[in-house]
């Protein structure tokens, strides 16, 4: 089990486009593992590689114990509307309401690289949605309005000195090292 660090807002590749996976190696499919230690860990349902400082496209998922690995998703089809409450990772204790498709389906390789379809209603797509944003540099606290984004940065502004580097370790705390073991 290996703990990663997770980049928090104002680390520059939150906000870069990621690279298409070209060939899943034994190397990707580590990452995709220690991503899921991590995101358990953070206590999330879903974490994308930029978010661990890696600029591959992947994510991973987990909502009510269903892992998904989802390599260069795309989403093909998008129903409905709703609007709910989001937090992120990489954005600790803020939160908001966010506008998404209330129905997506995607296409995606998995940890194989073999191609598949999803097709995803209610928390589930919201994640995904959430995830796939992440691998194009794209933050929920983008979709709030003007006001309730300057007060959520506003907010961050004051908390940002807790996360040196820009950089939240896990487990949290003075002396984790790299992978959350005790500095010697
Ligand atoms: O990518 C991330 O930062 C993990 C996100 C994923 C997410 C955000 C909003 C809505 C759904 C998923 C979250 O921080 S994971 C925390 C969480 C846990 C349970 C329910 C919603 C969010
Ligand atoms: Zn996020």
């Amino acid at each position: 089990m290996s703990l990663l660090d997770i980049h928090v807002l104002g680390s520059p590749i939150l906000r870069q486009e990621t690279t298409p996976v070209e060939r899943m190696t034994d190397e990707l499919r580590r990452l995709i593992d220690d991503m899921f230690d991590t995101m358990h860990a953070a206590k999330g349902i879903g974490l994308a590689a930029p978010q661990i400082g890696r600029s591959e496209r992947i994510a991973v998922i987990d909502v009510e114990d269903n892992p998904i690995v989802i390599v260069n998703p795309e989403i093909v089809i998008t129903e409905g509307s709703a609007k709910a409450e989001e937090g992120c990772l990489s954005i600790p204790e803020i939160y908001g309401d966010v506008e998404r498709p209330a129905r997506v389906t995607i296409r995606a390789l998995d940890r194989d690289g073999e191609r598949f379809e999803l097709q995803a209603s209610e928390l589930l797509a919201r994640c995904l949605q959430h995830e796939i944003d992440h691998l194009h540099g794209k933050l929920f606290i983008d979709y709030l309005s003007f006001l309730k984004r300057r007060s959520a940065l506003a907010k961050w502004e004051s908390m940002r000195k807790d996360f040196p580097q820009n950089i939240r370790k896990f487990p949290p705390g003075e002396m984790a090292g790299r992978h959350g073991e005790e500095a010697l």
